[in-house]
This record gives C-alpha cells, structure tokens and sequence, in this order.
C-alpha cells in the first residue's frame, strides 16, 4: 500500500468514526424533566430493598365485596376493576363504602401469613383506582372513616408487618375514578381547571401518606399512564424530590412520572426513572440483558390476571412450585418477586392464598439462604435451573428446578475459577463429586432420589492454580 493510500483509509475510518460519535451525540436528548441518576442507587435502604428476594402485595378495598360479581353475574376483567364495567352503575359502586365492615380483619394474621411465606416486603394499596382510601384522608371523605368500619386499615398493617420485620411500601393509584377532578385526557380550560385541583389533591394525599406513616419504604406508583399525568412532567418531578426530601431513602420505581417528552419507565435517553423498574408486572424477565443493569421487581397474581380478591378464580391457578421457580428466577436475574393476595371483604384471606404462602413458607425456611441477599452470579444459565450468587461471597447456589435424569448438573465458571466445594443446602458435610468436563466446565454429581420440589446445591468457588486440571483442545473447524 502506499503512503497516501493508507492516509485516505485513514481519513475515512477518521470521518466514520467523527459522524458516529457525533451521531450518539445527537441522540442525547436535553431533558430538564428526565432521570436524575444513572445506575443503581447504593444507599443501605436500596441495599436493603436489592437483598428482599421475596415480597408480598396486598390489593384490598370495595371491590373485595362483590369479588367479582354483581346481581350473580361474573364480570370478566380483574376484580378490583368492577366499577369500570357498565353491568354495574358507578353510583351504585360508590355506595359500597356503607358495606366495607371487614369484622374478620386481623392485621397481625396478615403479618404472621406473611413472614412466615418468608416475605421481606409488603406492598399494600392505600388507594387503588376506584378512588377509596384506606386510611382516613383528610382530602376526602370517600375514606375508611366513613365506613361502618369508621378507623384506619393502613396504620394497623404498617405497625404489624413493622413488628413481623417486613418493610412496607405504600401502593398509590393516581387515577382516581372518584375524584371530580380526574381526567383522562385535558382538552378544554375546564379540564385543566379540574385537573390543577386533582394535582394538589394528589400532592396533599403523598404527603399525608408519608407524614402519617415514616416508617414505610417507598411508594408504588399505579394508574400513572393516561395522557393528563403523562403531561404533568414538571408538576411530578417536584413532588418527587418534595416526597425524597421529607422522606429520605424513598424508595420510588418507574411508574411515577414521565420526562417532558411523555416517556415512561425510561427518559427519552433511556435512562430508568426513579429507583427500579416497575415494568414486570405479571411477566418475568428471560435474561440478563432484558434488565438492563437496573434494579427491578415483579408483582405477581396467582390466577391469571386478578389481584383484589375475586370468588371464582378461573383459568390456571400458579402451583407453589411454579411460585419458587418464579421467585429463583427473578433472583437469579437480580430482582425481587412479590406475589400478590387478595384478602376478602370480611378481612380473612382464602385458603387457597394461605395454602400457598404455606407451601412457600416451608420451601423458604430450608433454602432461603439462596434468595436473601443474593444476586445475578455472572454465570452462563443452564438447563436444571437458576443460579444465585450470595452477595459479596464466593458462595453460589443452583436452584434445581428441572431435575437432569443423568444426575450430572453443568456448570460454567469464568476462566481461573474452580469449584473448591459442592454440596447440597441441607447437607454440608457430604461433599459433592465434581468432575471437571472440559476447560471452564464441570459436572456436579448428584444422584436425585425423588425430590418434588426444587432444591438447592452449592458451589463454593476460589481461583484456580494455573496449570492445574487438564489442558483440553478445541476443535479445528
Ligand atoms: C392495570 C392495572 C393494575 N395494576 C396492578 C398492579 C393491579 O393493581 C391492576 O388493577
């Protein structure tokens, strides 16, 4: 090649790479209303909220009474959304504040249910969309306390859970189909009028939440999708950093508010809203890469889509074997799962929700150890199960879900990482044999005998001596 010759590849590869940076350059949106952090919150509250592994969601308000039904006819969508059906005047709806009387209502039973499924976190809905508070807003009367049950729900939850060790996070609908001044949309000066009055309402009603009950977490943010909130980015972004100001450590996912330019969970530069993802709702994440780096959680029902309590679940109702694989899923990927309960319009919670926090309660108490405090392990997914990696140890768990018949378990470390010791959770005194398979690639050998739910092994890892083990060739190809 001569000289000038490799001066214009030169030049060319110069413009190529000139125009590509200018090109990421030009993607960086201005946003004065975007994400106000990049990466992971590393405060010990958010730490805190990362090591949960496992959480519970409670939706229970009016709809808890008809459950799904109405003059014996079954509504179709989820139960806590009854009051949007036209086979049921909203008037009529309303009226059933004069029915909430939960006389079965035992806080410290919902609390026990839940530490001993092996929750870490609640998530309970103070308001959901049909408007009603569950604790006795001063901002309306549709509360609580004008109910035949006349006193606060949410205090006694949050005090309870509090005694049980579980956190709380407050659920918030900001649609609020029974205040006047919600809209969907603002299209005329009086929806705008109306919707400014919405706006302080909402404010009032956060910093009432948050003044009345200091001791919960963070907020979930709900309804937050139609185009009258999307448009309030300025209004939002003030009243998160009021809410973090009052309460430092909140903790807020990504439903809260949208930037300037409408967009929700991420800003126009892709970056996370707020603390965690709040987008897996009813779905769970395939791979690493679907996170993103992020923090995340996913809230889960056990029938098919139904979260306030509805009589006839119908379709598929989730096994607790499938909530544990949920549950290792989801912390294998670096997220938390919270499955939901819907509790009855008396206060007692069904059986079949008992029964499973019950079933996942006994598979915790053995092999919590692999989803307290445990992360993504960095390792390649293999077909048996789930990895999680203790945080800040050298100890990594493979969640056995699907049993291989040859009773070999694969696993692929990073190159200069062994295994020093493999054993299963419940026994670590007999070692496991491990036999190196190829470079990087070990078989743990464990011969099943017959387990009916998942079950736990763990590798301890140190860094290998070079030279040691074999030497093992690829093929030429
Ligand atoms: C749609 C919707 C709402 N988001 C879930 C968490 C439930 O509250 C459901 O009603």
């Amino acid at each position: 090649m001569k000289l000038s010759e490799k001066n214009i590849g030169l030049t060319f590869l110069m413009i190529l790479f000139l125009s590509f940076a200018n090109a990421q350059d030009k993607e960086q949106v201005k946003l004065v209303h975007g994400s106000h952090r990049v990466g992971k919150r590393t405060d010990e509250v958010m730490q805190k909220w990362r090591g949960y592994g496992l959480g519970q969601f409670i939706h229970w308000g009016l709809y808890a009474i008809p459950g799904g039904e109405w003059n014996g006819k079954q509504y179709d969508g989820a139960a806590e959304w009854i009051r949007s059906w036209n086979g049921i005047p909203k008037s009529t709806y309303d009226s059933l504040i004069y029915k909430f009387n939960p006389v079965n209502f035992n806080p410290e039973e919902w609390a026990g249910i839940a530490k001993n499924m092996g929750a870490k976190y609640v998530t309970i809905t103070t308001k959901h969309h049909d408007g009603f508070c569950l604790w006795p807003s001063k901002y309306t009367s549709y509360t609580v306390a004008k109910s035949p049950w006349k006193k606060d729900v949410i205090g006694p939850l949050v005090d309870a859970y509090n005694k049980a060790g579980i956190d709380v996070i407050l659920y918030f609908s900001i649609m609020d189909w029974n205040h006047p001044g919600w809209r969907y949309d603002i299209k005329t000066k009086s929806d705008s009028i109306a919707f400014e009055g919405f706006k302080k309402f909402t404010r009032n009603q956060l910093i009432e939440l948050l003044t009345r009950y200091p001791t919960a977490k963070g907020l979930w943010f709900d309804g937050t999708w139609d185009k009258s909130w999307v448009k309030q980015a300025e209004f939002a972004d003030e009243l998160e950093t009021e809410m973090r100001k009052l309460h430092p450590g909140l903790i807020i996912g990504s439903r809260f508010r949208a930037d300037e330019f409408g967009k929700r969970h991420f800003d126009s530069n892709h970056v996370l809203m707020g603390d965690y993802e709040q987008g897996w709702e009813r779905k769970l994440p395939n791979k690493i890469e679907d996170v993103h780096g992020n923090d995340w959680d996913c809230v889960m029902t056990v029938p098919e889509n139904q979260w306030g309590y509805n009589k006839a679940w119908k379709g598929h109702i989730k096994t607790s074997n499938e909530l544990i694989e949920m549950t290792a899923k989801a912390v294998s990927l670096g997220g938390n799962f919270v499955l939901n309960f819907g509790p009855k319009g008396d206060g007692s919670i069904r059986d079949e929700e008992k029964k499973l926090a019950a079933e996942i309660g006994n598979w915790m108490k053995v092999n919590n150890e692999a989803i307290y405090n445990c992360e993504y392990a960095g390792l390649e997914k293999q077909d048996w199960g789930y990895f999680t990696k203790k945080t800040g140890a050298d100890k990594i768990h493979m969640i056995v879900c699907n049993i291989p018949v040859s009773g070999a378990y694969q696993v692929k470390l990073p190159a200069g990482t062994g295994i020093s010791k493999a054993y299963l959770l419940t026994q670590p005194d007999e070692r496991l044999n491990v036999e190196e398979i190829q470079s990087n690639a070990y078989f743990v050998h464990y011969k099943n005998t017959g387990a009916d739910k998942p079950f736990v092994l763990v590798i301890e890892t140190s860094s290998k001596v070079k030279g040691s083990g074999n030497s093992y060739e690829k093929a030429k190809t």
